[in-house]
């Protein structure tokens, strides 16, 4: 008999019973309804403490916070395990893994079956958004991980008042998780982060029936299904039916010097930066940037036509190593309390380090597995050991930043005025340049790539990995379908003729020596005066056959002339003909895979490229 732990809080019978139905697959010790409470969720926090599960570290350093480490084989999303279930396999696409839905489920309802006996069920009732924001969704998640409550509790908006919204007969999207692991009668993890084996493991996706399951793993956007699952995978479908957008972006609110303000989005595929971008300081004066989130965009128009964007989620999930005072102050002070690290190292007075911290790693420290760590160690092939996880996390609260703009939780959403693409490009792309209409902004979207090199991956040098609109594991249906998603709010938004200006940059442009032509960070901000420009049709350009780029003078480089030269400069905005088409020729090969489902409307642009370059 399962126990339960609390009282159902809701009359909602659709919920009540789809609840009861896992249950009953499940078979869980006992059932917890989640308030989002905070006496709920430091309980839980001790509970993992407790358990062995966490370390809780010195409140003298990191307040209320914890540390975690994951089983070495559960550290970060597993694209490889990770499933479009569509009805048919077409619509799932050409860069999406799919099964049959009937088939996986019948696959994943076997290893569901009693799951969770020697566990607690936790029902999540979360809202995407400000709860009874209008583009905000609710969603329930049932899980076997008190990790995963705390960590949702942290990035969602959790408990009661979500509840209320839902009323009687409200819609969610279903989330089921199990870690896949039950415990049989007397036994614990022993402080040992429970998952399932690889081949085990199942991150699935129904979209005709938004639905998510779950299996097998504890970590990140595996398990809190909120974040990529739902408010990327799930809602592109939502979206697309409905009308709006879901997008892996930043979202940044821009002042000028005279008080003025934009709302800026940004696509960049994984370690482009797009946390520093979110929450950069500019190194020009008068300039000010605020965050109003860091990965996801939810954006709908509004009756003016604007299209007006939500942070779907409440804190950040943010890549520890290489943060620091000095590569990211305010997401160093976002967790500087309140957090809940995974597979960082423990200092012995109780703190944590990773490398790229911005300081020495103390004389010993416990890494990330949990073994004794000294600077200078190396494994048995002589590679130095990493104290942290590469993908190791700071879980923090997004109000606990300090350059969170004041309006990041209206349910109105900010009105977006520019979207921003880009990706690591070593040559050929400029510093920034300015689509010549919506259509060509879709058409470099599509194409957004970072260049890999041959150190890094088993590919030649060169060859850019191409990651559309930074979607590639997060659309959860046909990518080529979602280009025409993408045109088709051009034409929506066309009528009113608000919709937002589409730029490309690329922070990470090399010279001849291999070195970094452009400081980045916070002098990203003097690419972005330019965007605000532009964004009211002002700013000093050019037209080029790539499209719409500032004239050399256009970009402030006051104090950093030593770093950044006038030839430097040039360079940076010059359009590089015969780079250009190396790029038209790899396009072409990455539009190959879209076959039937490209829109002819890129395909144009292509051709229109390839003219004007001639
Ligand atoms: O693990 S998450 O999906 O939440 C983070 C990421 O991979 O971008
Ligand atoms: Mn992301």
């Amino acid at each position: 008999m399962t126990k339960q732990l609390n009282a159902i809080p809701t009359a909602n019978e659709k919920l009540v019973k789809w609840v009861q139905s896992w249950v009953e697959l499940c078979k869980p010790d006992a059932v917890y309804w989640c308030d989002g409470s905070r006496e709920e969720y430091d309980r839980l926090c001790n509970e993992l403490v407790e358990s062995g599960l966490a370390i809780r570290l010195n409140p003298a350093k990191r307040p209320n916070s914890l540390l975690f480490r994951s089983d070495p084989s559960d550290v970060a999303r597993v694209e490889a395990r990770t499933f479009i279930a569509s009805k048919k396999q077409e619509d799932a696409g050409p860069t999406n893994n799919w099964i049959d839905p009937v088939e996986l489920k019948k696959t994943m309802t076997a290893l569901y079956d009693g799951c969770m006996k020697g566990r607690t069920m936790y029902v999540i009732p979360f809202s995407m958004g400000p709860v009874g924001s209008n583009i905000a969704k609710i969603g329930v998640e049932i899980t076997d991980s008190a990790y995963v409550v705390i960590n949702m509790e942290i990035m969602t908006r959790v408990g009661t008042k979500v509840l209320e919204v839902l009323g009687k007969d409200g819609e969610f999207v279903p989330c089921v998780h199990s870690v896949g692991k039950p415990l049989a009668p007397g036994e614990s993890d022993h402080g040992i982060w429970p998952c399932a084996p690889m081949d085990k493991k199942y991150i699935a996706h129904f979209p005709e029936t938004r639905e998510i399951w779950s299996y097998g793993s504890g970590y990140g956007g595996n398990a809190l299904l909120g974040k990529k699952c739902l408010a990327l995978r799930i809602a592109t479908v939502q979206a697309r039916d409905e009308g709006w957008m879901a997008e892996h972006m930043l979202i940044l609110k821009l002042t000028n010097p005279k008080g003025e303000v934009k709302y800026v989005t940004g696509a960049f595929p994984s370690a482009c930066g797009k946390t520093n971008l979110a929450m950069l300081i500019p190194t020009i004066p008068g300039w000010k940037v605020e965050t109003v989130g860091d990965d996801i965009a939810w954006m709908k128009f509004d009756d003016k036509g604007y299209l007006r964007a939500i942070n779907p989620e409440a804190g950040f999930f943010g890549v520890a190593p290489g943060t620091s005072m000095k590569s990211n102050k305010n997401a160093m002070l976002s967790c500087a309390k309140d957090t809940i690290f995974t597979n960082v190292a423990l200092t012995d007075d109780g703190d944590v380090w990773w490398e790229g911290i911005g300081y020495d790693a103390p004389d010993h420290l416990i890494d990330w597995k949990g073994n004794d760590w000294k600077p200078g160690m190396v494994d048995a092939d002589g590679k130095p050991v990493k104290a942290a996880h590469p993908n190791a996390r700071f879980t923090a609260r997004a109000c606990n930043c300090p350059a969170i703009a004041p309006e990041w939780e209206d349910p109105a959403g900010v009105p977006i005025s520019a979207f921003l693409f880009g990706g690591r490009r070593p040559s050929t792309l400029p510093l920034i340049y300015q689509a010549k209409s919506w259509e060509h902004g879709v058409f470099i979207g599509s194409t957004v790539g970072s260049e890999v090199t041959a150190a890094a991956l088993d590919v030649k040098a060169g060859t850019v990995r191409r990651d559309p609109f930074a979607m590639l594991p997060f659309c959860g249906y046909n990518m080529g379908d979602y280009f025409k998603h993408w045109l088709d709010i051009g034409k929506a938004g066309a009528a009113k003729g608000n919709l937002p200006k589409i730029f490309c940059v690329n922070w990470f442009r090399k010279n001849a020596e291999g070195k970094f032509m452009w400081p980045g960070f916070g002098d990203n901000s003097r690419v972005l005066a330019w965007v605000f420009d532009r964004c009211d049709n002002a700013g000093k350009y050019k037209d080029t056959p790539i499209g719409i780029m500032p004239t050399e003078d256009a970009i402030d480089l006051t104090g950093i002339e030593d770093e950044v030269s006038k030839a430097d400069l040039a360079e940076l905005l010059k359009v590089d003909v015969e780079g250009w088409k190396n790029e038209l020729a790899m396009i072409k090969e990455h539009y190959k895979k879209f076959a039937g489902h490209l829109p002819v409307e890129l395909t144009e642009q292509l051709e229109e490229l390839e003219a004007r370059l001639k």
